[in-house]
């Protein structure tokens, strides 16, 4: 292979990011361009190229060579930069994985593997790491799973509570279209801004961008944009936004002083409240301080969040007089009660009496994903079936250090108390929790519990290095599939543009051969290969669209042709309107029926840290508290504009954004002033978890005392000089959850000190493979 050579040809593919061309020229991924249909391409399509060739691919299967010769068993030296790895052939992995997982199964029960595999893998319905997976584990009896999201962890648990499941549902999924905030949104008060690079992104693709083009048409059309965020251009200059800059982790309080306006200057809609809501009451007995004491004034608000009163008040009276839509991003509950603005923010919109009219009322997801505010394809997707997981046992997905570490150990969970299972091995396919995990010194030490840890991965990254077998998978340009995301447009074809890297191959044939030595080969492939199986899933999927009046083309021509609009989407959706036509007929899925601003059911959980109603309840990791007297900077650690996540970060457009060669962080002119950093500069992120190098940027686009990295960076523990020397945030950030309702991920914020660094800088290794050698049984290699 690799022979690059003879003439170029231009290829349809698609990914998160996008549907773009990927040009080929023999065996090599040449270059890649933005579709020409696509009204806002995202460029993280440059990233492609380098990272098809990269020399961090996994070429063969992998065993770490203290596991092959020691046997399984936890392992304080798992993951170590130097740990070697003996490569295998297919015959030999193979057999020592299966071997493996009949042992831990029979000798400890399904519970024992840990299947959760939390991450965003690649677009594409069919290959679908996690679905491959899953369906496997299944097979095999069933696995320890994972629920929840990092995403949005809170939210998905907390809303059911406050306006029910499907309710939950359609304020993920149905939330008014930039086209209804367009005509009919005066003002978009938005929490955690409106990411232009966040909104490149939608799980499974999606066919145009639509998001930005969206946003532009609202602003245009004369909705005004208030961006309550650290960060001013979270919200791109041309929208005209007005920034209120305000202290991360303060939303709760800004969100109550709005109520309180609205309150005192009876300008809250006691109609809506009474018709639509339950416990108004007790809130309203909160906000004023009557239940303890302290009035939630905009004084109040201002002292915590750093906002004049006098603007909070202009703000709440600007919210009452028109059509308003309240967005909470997702980034500002994914921090230490991030339950609690969520609900502040609900219940400002239903103060606001606004909540199933169109454009008005609470979104949570705006600027967050490119399909949110983008219409809806309510009928469901083509999927690979997964079967019946026959174990119940579960953690919300952010617990993972905590079950590895505290096997046996009961923990609270939304109102149940659950019990951690007793890991004897993890299995990850499709994630990389050494970038996505908080507090990456504990990740390790909780990777060093287990007995063995499969990984199967297309790049050696640092979640593969801390794995004792490695399994190299196929990337979406090495195999045939077809990708849609929820709300796509368009249901389009991936088709194999080059040959596998190595002896890569599809997870599908990895887990058929797997299966087929724990005898359930029939079980796991329905006697389909991989053809067969998109085949089906397709024509299953076109069964269900005709049944409901659609008229869609065979495989074949679909395939040919390049892909299918999506039939039935719904261009114009809504939340809770028929809720507000019908608040009896169309009850929500609550005890009360009604949107619960009081619920009974979170207070009877008795959590100190997610009481019965929106309560401000102070983080400690936040500017003024103890805590910061230490650790005076607030780092931010959001998305990265380079690339998805950990995805292609050796990609050409992920490495332009670098500074010498490390993750640019941001800092205000005056804090780098304060300790002589200059542009330019590499410098030391610290706090009690760890460390990192960065290299600094100054920008006044940052609040004082802010500080931003994001996240995405590979984890680099090779030199003494940082816990990770290239940049990654969650060495700093802390393994905590929202609260013992949601136990969501808070790794969006943490207390940091930041100092210019000043000794030889160590190379940045995370790129480089870690030592191969060859086995003495690689003779079987295929
Ligand atoms: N501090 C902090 N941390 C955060 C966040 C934050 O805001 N702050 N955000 C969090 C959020 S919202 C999320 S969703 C997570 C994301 O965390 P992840 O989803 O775990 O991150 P990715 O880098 O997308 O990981 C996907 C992995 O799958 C691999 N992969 C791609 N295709 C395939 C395939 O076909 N097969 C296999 N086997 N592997 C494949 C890629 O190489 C990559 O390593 O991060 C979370 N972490
Ligand atoms: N380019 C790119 N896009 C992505 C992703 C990616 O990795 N790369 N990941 C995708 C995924 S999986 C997800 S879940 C979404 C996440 O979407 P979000 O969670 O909305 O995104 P973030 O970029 O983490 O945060 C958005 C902004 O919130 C602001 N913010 C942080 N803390 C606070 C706070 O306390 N209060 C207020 N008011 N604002 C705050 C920050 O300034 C930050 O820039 O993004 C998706 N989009
Ligand atoms: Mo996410």
């Amino acid at each position: 292979m690799d022979s690059g050579t003879g003439p170029t040809t231009a290829h349809q593919t698609s990914s998160h990011w996008g549907t773009y061309e990927v040009l080929v020229r023999g065996d090599r991924v040449v270059g890649a361009r933005p579709d020409p249909a696509d009204p806002a391409p995202s460029p993280l399509v440059d990233n492609a190229p380098a990272a098809q060739h990269s020399t961090t691919r996994v070429a063969r299967p992998a065993v770490r060579r203290r596991w092959l010769e020691n046997g399984p068993g936890p392992d304080t030296r798992r993951g170590d930069s130097d740990d070697a790895y003996v490569e295998v052939g297919w015959e030999t992995v193979l057999d020592l994985l299966a071997g493996e997982l009949d042992r831990v199964r029979h000798a400890h029960g399904n519970a024992a593997i840990y299947g959760g595999s939390y991450g965003w893998a690649s677009a594409g319905r069919f290959h679908h790491a996690q679905s491959q997976l899953h369906r496997f584990l299944t097979t095999i009896g069933g696995y320890t799973r994972s629920v929840a999201t990092y995403s949005h962890g809170a939210l998905e648990v907390l809303f059911p509570h406050l306006v029910g499941a499907a309710g939950t549902y359609d304020v993920l999924r149905r939330p008014p279209t930039w086209a209804a905030i367009a005509e009919h949104t005066d003002l978009l008060v938005t929490f955690g801004g409106l990411r232009v690079s966040n909104a490149w992104m939608a799980s499974g693709g999606r066919a145009t961008h639509t998001a930005e083009p969206g946003m532009r048409a609202a602003a245009r059309g004369g909705t005004s944009i208030v961006s309550v965020s650290p960060i001013r251009d979270d919200t791109a200059a041309e929208l005209g936004a007005e920034w209120l800059s305000a202290a991360p982790g303060t939303d709760t309080a800004v969100l109550l002083a709005l109520i309180h306006v609205l309150v005192v200057e009876d300008l809250a809609d006691t109609a809506f409240l009474a018709r639509y809501t339950t416990g108004w009451e007790r809130l309203r007995g909160y906000v004023l301080g009557e239940s303890d004491g302290a009035a939630k004034t905009p004084e109040w608000a201002g002292a915590i969040s750093g906002i004049e009163a006098g603007t909070l008040r202009d703000l709440a009276r600007r919210m009452a007089g028109g059509r308003t839509l309240v967005n909470i991003g997702w980034s500002v509950q994914r921090a230490r009660y991030g339950e609690q603005p969520l609900w502040a923010g609900l219940a400002l919109a239903a103060c606001l009496g606004q909540i199933g009219l169109p454009g008005g009322g609470f979104a949570s997801g705006y600027g967050s994903m490119g399909s949110y505010g983008g219409g809806a394809t309510p009928l469901a997707l083509p999927r690979l079936p997964q079967g019946r997981n026959p174990v119940d046992a579960l953690i919300p997905v952010a617990r993972v250090s905590d079950m590895l570490l505290h096997p046996g150990e009961a923990f609270d969970f939304d109102g149940r108390t659950l019990r951690y299972p007793d890991i004897r091995l993890v299995y990850w396919a499709g994630g990389n929790p050494f970038h996505h995990h908080q507090d990456l010194s504990r990740l390790r030490r909780a990777f060093a519990r287990p007995e063995t840890v499969v990984v199967h991965e297309t790049h050696w990254t640092a979640t593969a290095r801390h794995a004792d077998i490695v399994i190299p998978a196929t990337t979406t340009l090495e195999r045939d599939d077809f990708t849609a995301g929820q709300g796509d447009l368009r249901l389009r074809v991936m088709p194999r543009v080059v040959p596998a890297h190595g002896e890569a191959r599809d997870e599908y044939e990895t887990f058929a051969d797997l299966a087929e030595r724990l005898g359930l080969r029939e079980e796991f492939t329905e006697g389909r290969g991989s053809a067969e199986w998109t085949r089906h899933m397709y024509e299953g999927w076109r069964a269900r669209q005709e049944a409901h009046g659609a008229r869609l083309p065979d495989f074949d021509v679909f395939w040919k042709q390049g892909g299918v609009d999506l039939p039935h989407r719904v261009e114009d959706t809504a939340l809770f309107d028929a809720f507000r036509a019908d608040p009896e007929g169309a009850a929500l899925e609550t005890p009360s029926g009604r949107i619960e601003l009081y619920s009974r059911e979170i207070a009877g959980f008795g959590y100190a840290d997610c009481p019965g109603h929106a309560s401000w309840l102070d983080p400690q990791e936040r500017p003024g508290t103890e805590l910061a007297e230490r650790w005076p900077l607030t780092l931010i650690a959001n998305q990265p504009t380079g690339r998805l996540h950990s995805q292609q970060d050796m990609g050409a457009h992920s490495r332009s954004e670098k500074i010498a060669g490390r993750a640019p962080v941001r800092l205000h002119p005056a804090d780098a002033a304060e300790r002589g950093i200059a542009a330019g500069d590499v410098v030391r992120l610290r706090n009690d978890r760890g460390s990192c190098l960065a290299g600094a940027v100054l920008d006044d686009a940052l609040r004082p005392g802010v500080v931003q990295l994001s996240t995405g960076a590979w984890f680099d523990p090779s030199a003494a000089e940082a816990t990770c020397v290239h940049g990654n945030p969650n060495v700093l950030t802390s393994d905590v959850g929202t609260s013992l309702l949601g136990h969501g991920s808070t790794g969006q914020l943490a207390l940091v000190e930041v100092e210019r660094f000043t000794g030889d800088l160590p190379p940045v290794r995370a790129f480089e493979p870690p030592p191969l050698l060859t086995s003495a049984t690689g003779a079987d290699r295929s």
